[in-house]
């Protein structure tokens, strides 16, 4: 059997989350139309009778400028340093001289792919020209043009990667889908409902922690913190007359009972914690390490 690791890179917003939602035909990853969604690395287990392949969404490559952030790029490092194949995943439409200037900066020692994505968006020209100007780096081992969105080209770049994949048995059990707790996919269904609900900055400095999930007969009762930097925060949150955390928690808990295949009883709580994203102890606390 083939079994191995492979990591998604790229700059924010190449579509990284959702090629690993795809790939696994579940929602792992939080995804939005903003940059940085993504915080931590997320890891989707496919097993085939033939293989198994351990993905990593990673968040997307940036130069830090608070804590939280410098916790993020030590995931994609981290993500570098451990894999069998790394997929270099690029928008279609992206600036191609500043991506190949990042791709080499990560100087790679594992084989890299060159995934081309949103393809369902773009003439057949620039296609051509995206895998002409990539075919001809050094790094590039091979090229998959995909659309993440529609799910098209997903069977060719896994032929790709079975390439570089090691002889090995299997490292988890088929049935296992992440390594990651349920409680931390239940926090990040509300955080990517705040990418969505609340302008601006709100969501860079916004977290969400589950502090209680417990099965009752019916139902999964879970309850949340939101944590936030400051008062005026906390009041946009909440909204006039609490309407706006309201909503966040009705869209939040109809994904969340998607997610369990269960009926769900969501508790939010917003609590303002000063300067959260730049303090260690409190990073540690929401799941940062
Ligand atoms: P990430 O930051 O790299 O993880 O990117 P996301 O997966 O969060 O996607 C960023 C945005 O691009 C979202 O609005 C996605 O819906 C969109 N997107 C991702 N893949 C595709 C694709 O194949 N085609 C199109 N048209 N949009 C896509
Ligand atoms: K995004
Ligand atoms: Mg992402």
């Amino acid at each position: 059997m083939k079994a191995g690791f492979v990591s998604i890179f790229g700059r924010p917003n190449a579509g990284k989350s959702t090629l690993l939602n795809a790939l696994m035909g579940e929602k792992l990853a939080i995804v939005s139309p903003k940059v940085q969604t993504t915080r931590h690395r997320i890891k989707g287990i496919l097993t085939e009778p033939e293989y198994q392949i351990i993905f990593s969404d990673t968040p997307g490559i940036i130069e830090p400028k608070y804590k939280l952030q410098e916790k993020m790029m030590f995931a994609v490092r981290q993500a570098l340093e451990d894999v069998d194949v790394a997929l270099l995943m690029v928008d279609v439409k992206e600036n191609l001289v500043e991506v190949n200037t990042i791709f080499e900066a990560l100087r790679l020692k594992v084989p890299a792919i060159i995934v081309v994505n949103k393809l369902d968006d773009v003439s057949a020209a620039r296609k051509e020209e995206v895998f002409a100007f990539f075919g001809s780096k050094s790094y590039c081992k091979a090229i998959a043009g995909i659309s993440a969105l529609k799910k098209t080209g997903l069977q060719e770049l896994i032929n790709a990667i079975l390439q570089f994949l090691p002889d090995n048995p299997p490292f988890f059990e088929g049935d296992e889908m992440t390594d990651l707790p349920t409680r931390f996919f239940c926090a990040e269904l509300i955080r990517e409902k705040i990418f969505y609900l609340y302008q601006e900055e709100i969501p860079y400095h916004t977290t969400v922690i589950v502090n209680e999930f417990k099965e009752k007969s019916s139902l999964i009762k879970i309850s949340a913190d939101i944590i936030v930097n400051r008062e005026t925060q906390k009041g946009i949150l909440l909204g006039v007359g609490g309407k706006m955390i309201k909503q966040l928690g009705t869209e939040a808990r109809k994904d969340i009972e998607q997610f369990l295949g269960q009926k769900v009883f969501l508790e939010l709580f917003v609590k303002v914690r000063p300067k959260w994203r730049d303090n260690e102890f409190m990073l540690k606390e929401y799941g940062y390490h």
